[in-house]
């Protein structure tokens, strides 16, 4: 699953479980952002509270069955959003067949994700080492589609203290995380000033899950 050159087209194998397509969504990237544009105006982007009580630096929404939400209570999967008290809009065809498409490259066969959640990082923004373990099934990879200015990302071990390897993410690419690197704690660095052209000063990210 690795190929001589990375470039559209390729999938290179990072590490057990992580699998890394350069540039694999670019080619539907202004279709994607057409599809984003309807979900943002249907489910805002909202900075959510940890249980904690802090706001987190990055704004989410989601589309989907569901849709990951944190607030003073925990972190969870809710079929509503809390702030319009309606569904998720829906995941767009265009979303589920990239995901697919990804999946699949990366040996992962009938990838049908019921939940992708958006988050959108603005220069100074960060996300901190984490694990995403609020999915029913770890059996189910992730797939996230990096879109907008460039960002560095942090793959670290199954536990906290491991060291973290840093991968630099570009408009397009997408990696899957799967198996072995489920639990992986991950986080993003604080994203660096600049303007993309797309989508300006800011990188969004898609990240789909199988939650329920
Ligand atoms: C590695 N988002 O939403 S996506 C998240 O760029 C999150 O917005 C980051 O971490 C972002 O939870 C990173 C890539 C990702 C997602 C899940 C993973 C990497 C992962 C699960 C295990 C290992
Ligand atoms: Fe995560």
């Amino acid at each position: 699953m690795s190929d001589l050159f990375a470039g559209e087209g390729t999938c290179v194998r990072l590490d057990d479980g992580v699998a890394y397509l350069p540039a694999h969504a670019l080619p539907d990237d202004d279709a994607l952002l057409e599809a984003l544009q309807g979900i943002l105006s249907a489910a805002p982007l909202r900075h959510m509270v940890t249980p904690g009580g802090l706001a987190m630096s990055v704004a989410m929404t989601n589309c989907g069955e569901a849709g990951w939400v944190s607030d003073r209570q925990g972190y969870r999967y809710a079929r509503e959003d809390p702030v319009t008290g309606r569904a998720w809009p829906a995941m767009p065809a265009l979303f589920r067949a990239l995901a697919a498409t990804a999946a699949a490259a990366a040996g992962f066969a009938e990838y049908s994700p019921d939940v992708c959640l958006v988050n959108q990082y603005v220069p100074g923004t960060r996300l901190s080492l984490h694990q995403d373990r609020d999915e029913r099934d770890f059996a189910h990879p992730i797939v996230s589609v990096s879109l907008g200015l460039p960002a560095t990302f942090l793959l670290g071990g199954l536990q906290r203290r491991d060291p973290a390897r840093r991968l630099p993410l570009g408009h397009g690419d997408v990696l899957v995380w799967g198996g072995p690197a489920r639990l992986r704690f991950h986080g993003v660095l604080a994203l660096k000033d600049g303007l993309h052209p797309q989508l300006g000063a800011r990188r969004i990210n898609l990240t789909f899950r199988r939650a329920l």
